[in-house]
C-alpha cells in the first residue's frame, strides 16, 4: 500500500491529524495497535483550550462538542478549608470548554468512518523503517501477515508507550523526565458534579480535584501513593477521602454513587528532542508528558497536530517546506511554557513526601499569593487557558 503521511496511533492525536490532512486533499493511513471499542474506553482529559476547540471545528467536527460542551469562565482553588475562584474570561477574555477526551475520539472516529478514512485496527510489530530518507516505509503484522506501507512522511502519535519516539536513534535523543512521588487515584460516577466550575483542592491530606464530563457525570481524583491499588479503594472510602481534602461547604453538597470506572494513573513530566529526525515527526503523548494538574496534555498534542498539519499542508499544496523544517523547534517551544506550568501547578496543590516545613510554608505563600494578587490569577489564567500557538 501507500498513502502520503502514515500516521502510527488512533488516539487523539493521530486522529486530528489525520481528519485535518483528509480535508486538505491529503491523504493517510492510520495504524492503531488496539481496537476502537478499547481506545473509547480510557477515560482521560476533560478540559479544551481555545485552540484545541477551534482546531476541532477547523477539522469539520465541532459541531457535537459545541452544542454539549460546557464553557467554564473561571476555576475554583481550594486551600485551608476554603474556596477562592480564578476568572478566566475576565483576565484573558477566554473560557475552556469542558468536553472529554472520549466524545472528542468518537466524534473523530466517526468523521474518518464517514469519509472512507484508512484506519486500521488490531495493527501488532510495528516497525518504522527509513525515517532518514526519502522513502520511508512502515511494516506491521496483523492477524498473523505481515504488510508494509510506502509514504512520504510518518507521524507518530502513538502515546507515551509507542515505538515512534524509540525509532530516533539514542544518539541524536535527548529525554528530560521527572517522576512525581504519587498518582491520582480517579473515579467516573453517574452523578451531579459537586459545583458548576471545576475544583482543585490543596489539603493537609493531599490533592483533590472535582470535575466533571456533563449534568450527570461526575469525574473526581484524589492523589494517592503509588504503591496503592485501585481495586483496593472502595467507593466508601474514595468520597470519605474526597470530602476530606474538599472545603465543608462543597463537602455537604457531594452527591455520591457507585463507580462507574476507577484507576490510578502515575504523574510524569517528559520531553524528548527533537521531535523530528528526517521524515518521521512525533506528536502527542509520544514526544511529552506533562502531570495532569494543568489540563495541559491533550492540548499540547493539539499544537503538535496544528504545526505539523499546517507544516505539511505548505508543503503539498505550496511546496513551502519551512513549516516542516521548523516544527521541531516551534513545538518545543510551546511545549516547554506547558510543561513548566504543569509543574508549577502540581507543586502548587500537591502534598510531596518529603516536603519540609519550610516547604509547606512556601507552598502556603504561594497560595495565599495567588488568592490576593490578581497579576498572579492573569498569569494562571493565560497558562490554563493555553498560550497562543
Ligand atoms: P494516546 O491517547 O496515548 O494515543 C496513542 C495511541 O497510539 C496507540 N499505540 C500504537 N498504535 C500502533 N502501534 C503501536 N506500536 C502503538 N503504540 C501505541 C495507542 O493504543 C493509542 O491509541 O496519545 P495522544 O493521541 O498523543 O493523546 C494524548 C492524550 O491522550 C493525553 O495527553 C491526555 O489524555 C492527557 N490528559 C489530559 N490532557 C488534557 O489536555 N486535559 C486534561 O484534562 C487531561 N486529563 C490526562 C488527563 C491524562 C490522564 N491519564 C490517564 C494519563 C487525566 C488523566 C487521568
Ligand atoms: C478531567 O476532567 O479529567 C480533568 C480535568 C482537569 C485536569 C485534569 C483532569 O487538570
Amino acid at each position: 500500500m501507500r498513502t502520503q503521511v502514515c500516521i502510527i496511533g488512533g488516539g487523539p492525536s493521530g486522529l486530528l491529524l489525520s481528519q485535518l490532512l483528509h480535508r486538505k486533499g491529503i491523504d493517510s493511513v492510520v495504524l492503531e495497535r488496539r481496537t476502537r471499542a478499547h481506545v473509547l474506553g480510557r477515560i482521560r482529559a476533560g478540559v479544551l483550550e481555545k485552540g484545541f476547540v477551534a482546531l476541532m471545528r477547523e477539522a469539520g467536527v465541532g459541531e457535537r462538542m459545541d452544542r454539549e460542551g460546557f464553557v467554564h469562565d473561571g476555576t475554583m482553588i481550594a486551600y485551608d478549608d476554603h474556596l477562592f475562584r480564578i476568572d478566566f474570561t475576565k483576565h484573558t477574555g477566554t473560557p475552556v470548554v469542558v468536553y472529554g477526551q472520549t466524545e472528542v475520539t468518537r466524534d473523530l472516529y466517526d468523521a474518518r468512518e464517514a469519509s472512507d478514512g484508512k484506519l486500521i485496527f488490531n495493527v501488532e510489530d510495528v516497525v518504522i523503517n527509513d525515517a532518514d530518507t526519502d522513502a520511508p516505509f512502515v511494516t506491521y503484522s496483523r492477524d498473523g501477515t505481515g504488510h508494509r506501507i510506502d509514504c512520504d512522511y510518518v507521524a507518530g502519535c502513538d502515546g507515551f508507550h509507542g515505538v515512534s519516539r524509540q525509532t530516533i536513534p539514542t544518539s541524536v535523543r535527548r529525554e528530560y523526565e521527572k517522576v512525581y512521588p504519587f498518582g491520582w487515584l480517579g473515579i467516573l460516577s453517574e452523578t451531579p458534579p459537586v459545583n458548576d466550575e471545576l475544583i482543585y483542592a490543596n489539603s493537609d491530606r493531599g490533592f483533590a480535584l472535582c470535575s466533571m464530563r456533563n449534568a450527570n457525570l461526575s469525574r473526581y481524583y484524589i492523589q494517592c501513593p503509588l504503591s496503592d491499588d485501585a481495586a483496593d479503594w472502595t467507593d466508601q472510602m474514595f468520597w470519605d477521602e474526597l470530602r476530606r481534602r474538599i472545603p465543608g461547604e462543597a463537602a455537604e453538597r457531594l452527591v455520591t454513587g457507585p463507580s462507574i470506572e476507577k484507576s490510578i494513573a502515575p504523574l510524569r513530566s517528559f520531553v524528548t528532542e527533537p521531535m523530528r529526525w528526517g521524515r518521521l515527526f512525533l506528536c502527542g503523548d509520544a514526544a511529552h508528558i506533562v502531570p495532569p494538574t494543568g489540563a495541559k496534555g491533550l492540548n499540547t498534542a493539539a499544537s503538535d497536530i496544528h504545526y505539523l498539519y499546517h507544516g505539511l499542508a505548505d508543503w503539498y499544496l505550496n511546496k513551502e517546506s519551512e513549516g516542516l523544517e521548523r516544527y521541531s523547534e516551534k513545538a518545543l517551544a510551546r511545549i516547554w511554557k506547558a510543561e513548566r506550568f504543569s509543574w508549577w501547578m502540581s507543586n502548587l496543590l500537591h502534598r510531596y513526601p518529603d516536603q519540609s516545613a519550610f516547604d509547606l510554608k512556601m507552598q502556603r505563600a504561594d497560595l495565599e499569593f495567588l488568592e490576593s494578587n490578581e497579576s498572579a490569577q492573569k498569569v494562571l489564567a493565560e497558562n490554563y487557558v493555553g498560550l497562543p500557538f
